[in-house]
């Protein structure tokens, strides 16, 4: 397997040519669709977050707008409301890198100006037309996501040739266009997007056949936790998914997976440990 090399995210060092690493999602939603509002209002998220670093979490991803299908979207207002004290709250006070979760070039601008050192945004830059600049003028590193459509019509049927190499080419392209928009092809991490336009089918496929995006020769991150493929294999609902989500994290790594996205941080990383292990042996 082709390797990746250590990344540098705002001073703090991924050390993904040694161990995978693994993404805490923090929701500040009052309606997140698996923690339900638990980390809501900045107190207990910043709890949560210190939490998650404390359960091995390698990267905190602070997210305040649901991108569950259909969900209503969010205000620029509200989303800066709920992202941002909590990442003032946590400079200097957690050792590990903040992403932002959010498609909105004016969250992520301030999220960066007050800490946060990755850009999390599942339109892969295609959503608010100043994201690009944004990115590229901050410095900060980006996650591209691959989706279908969008978070309102992302699962009316989609339809792929291959689906692995229909989001090989469109990473190909989104590399491209993000490095003419000035951003450093060094700070790109790419994500196949499971559950983002895809069907139960396309998820499998692309677990199965993750290698194939490390031929992009970025870091690989993938998120599959508590997501409703899994509901669909195991008739569980999103509270139930760990058992699941273990197994899919698994597969993950196995294929090739540099980070992993999840809820259940204290649990994964004991996946990833074992996983990791007999993949780079
Ligand atoms: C409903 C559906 C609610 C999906 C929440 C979700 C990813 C992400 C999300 C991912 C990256 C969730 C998702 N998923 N960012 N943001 N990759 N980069 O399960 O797979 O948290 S939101």
């Amino acid at each position: 397997m082709s390797a990746v090399r250590d990344v540098i995210i705002g001073g703090m060092v991924l050390p993904l040519s040694e161990r995978v690493c693994v993404m805490g999602v923090l929701n500040v939603t009052p309606d997140s669709f698996s923690d339900g509002g638990k980390f809501f209002g900045p107190d207990k998220a910043v709890e949560r977050a210190l939490e998650l670093a404390g359960q091995g979490a390698d990267i905190i991803d602070i997210g305040g707008e649901s991108s569950r299908p259909g969900a209503r979207s969010v205000a620029a207002e509200e989303e800066l409301e709920r992202v941002i004290p909590v990442i003032k709250a946590l400079k200097g006070r957690i050792g590990v890198p903040i992403s932002v979760d959010t498609c909105k070039a004016e969250v992520a601008r301030q999220a960066v100006r007050e800490g946060a050192s990755i850009i999390n945004d599942i339109t892969a830059l295609r959503g608010d037309p100043a994201m690009a600049e944004v990115a590229a003028s901050s410095g900060a590193h980006v996650v591209l996501m691959h989706m279908l459509g969008t978070p309102g019509d992302m699962q009316d049927k989609p339809v792929y040739g291959d689906v692995v190499e229909d989001i090989f080419a469109f990473f190909v392209d989104a590399i491209e266009k993000a490095s003419r928009a000035g951003i450093d092809s060094e700070k790109i991490i790419v994500d196949p997007g499971i559950g983002f336009g895809k069907t139960l089918e396309h998820n499998l496929k692309i677990l199965k056949g993750l290698k194939r995006f490390r031929d992009l020769g970025r870091p690989l991150l993938a998120g599959t936790s508590r997501k409703s493929f899994i509901g669909a294999l195991t008739g569980k609902e999103a509270g139930d998914r760990v058992l699941g989500t273990a197994a899919s994290v698994a597969v993950a790594v196995i294929n090739g997976a540099d980070i992993v996205r999840v809820h259940d941080v204290g649990m994964m990383r004991d996946v990833v440990s074992v996983s990791d292990a007999v993949r780079r042996i």
